[in-house]
């Protein structure tokens, strides 16, 4: 497994990385004030107190290559053969921020520095657009501005608003809007609230280790469970990290919700058009950010159909070329491995 990475479909397709990072300055400065001034919550003292303080050298590179959107991100994306990145705001993105306004203004700002680098890299750089949850309505006219003048493909929030999840009807604008533009969401994980990282914090657990997954996992699972897609049946949802572990659960979780919905436990469990695992193959998409991983990339062709599973490095944090490698060599059949890395993000981003 030590063939060379080149860029240009030599292997019979393009690489598309779909879930792929970049901050801002005036972004991180932001969460470095609040560090200071006490309002950040545990998980952002943990994350950003980290990258964005400390001397390590995984810390001061990936601060390096998350500012950067140029000529050493291309380069970065050439030696390991990445032909197109499609690009976010790094998590949190501005949902922690407490000032409604400036949180508006850090988006807003981030999507047109982002729109400026994929106008001069039109061939490498596909945008997603940033929000600020806090405010839906601003939020929703940000997606149609991102869809319709700024030329990006899809929306990524990371997970919780300040301990708040988006099946909350506050946030219902958000989702009209992408229904509209017909684009898809990226939930991409946080740091659990304080509400939920205790323990993990303790253990060193709650960060891309294991955190970020369950928190996301369950942010994603109150969405299908509230009846997300009996509203709202054409929206399609993504998660990284090979679905954030929840298509290894799925039998579990249909055995006991319907079990749940049956006995009416709970008020909020209601019965739905689907099961959890049918929405799987219907509006769920999974990438492998982090997960440079055959048996689970394959577990997950086999239970949500090979359309709905998708190549991401997770770039800066993640920038393995011996993963690249690992992906290239999976025994599958070629068409699988073009789905893998190329048609299927083309087929869902509508690139
Ligand atoms: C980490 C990983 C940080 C991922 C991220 O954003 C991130 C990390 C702040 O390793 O601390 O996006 N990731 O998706 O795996
Ligand atoms: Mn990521």
């Amino acid at each position: 497994m030590t063939h060379e990475l080149k860029t240009g479909g030599d292997r019979g397709y393009l690489r598309i990385a779909t879930e792929e990072a970049f901050a801002t300055r005036e972004q991180v400065d932001a969460f470095l004030r609040m560090i200071r001034d006490g309002t950040a919550d545990k998980g952002m003292v943990s994350l950003w107190g980290f990258y964005a303080q400390s001397p390590s050298e995984r810390a001061v590179q990936i601060m390096e290559r998350l500012i950067d959107l140029g000529e050493m991100r291309i380069a970065a994306m050439d030696a390991t053969g990445i032909d197109k990145a499609i690009l976010a705001l790094t998590s949190p993105g501005v949902q922690p921020l407490l000032d409604v306004a400036e949180a508006r203004g850090i988006a807003a700002r981030a999507n047109d520095h982002l729109a400026q680098a994929c106008a001069k890299y039109p061939d490498r750089f596909i945008g997603l657009t940033a929000v600020a949850p806090q405010d839906p309505e601003w939020s929703a006219a940000e997606i149609r501005r991102g869809a319709n003048e700024l030329g990006f493909k899809g929306v990524q929030i990371n997970s919780h608003t300040q301990g708040r999840y988006l099946d909350d009807p506050a946030f219902d604008p958000i989702f009209r809007a992408l229904v509209e533009a017909d684009q898809p969401l990226y939930i991409h994980p946080a740091t659990p609230p304080d509400a939920m990282i205790g323990p993990m914090l303790e253990a060193g657990l709650d960060g891309a280790v294991f955190g970020f997954g369950v928190e996301t996992g369950m942010h994603l699972l109150r969405l299908i469970t509230i009846g997300i897609f009996d509203r709202y049946p054409s929206l399609q949802i993504m998660v990284g990290h090979m679905g954030e572990a929840l298509p290894y659960w799925l039998y579990r979780l249909d055995y006991m919700h319907q079990a749940g919905v049956r006995s009416k436990r709970y008020e909020r469990m209601k019965p739905l058009n689907k099961t959890i695992a049918e929405y799987f193959r219907s509006n769920v998409l999974v990438t492998n950010s982090g997960m440079a991983w055959e048996p689970a990339v394959r577990f997950c062709q086999q239970v949500m159909g090979e359309d709905r599973v998708m190549y991401a490095m997770d770039y800066p944090y993640q920038y393995e070329a011996a993963e690249v490698r690992a992906m290239d060599s999976m025994d599958l059949p070629p068409e699988t491995l073009r789905k893998f890395f190329q048609t299927n993000a083309e087929r869902w981003f509508k690139l």
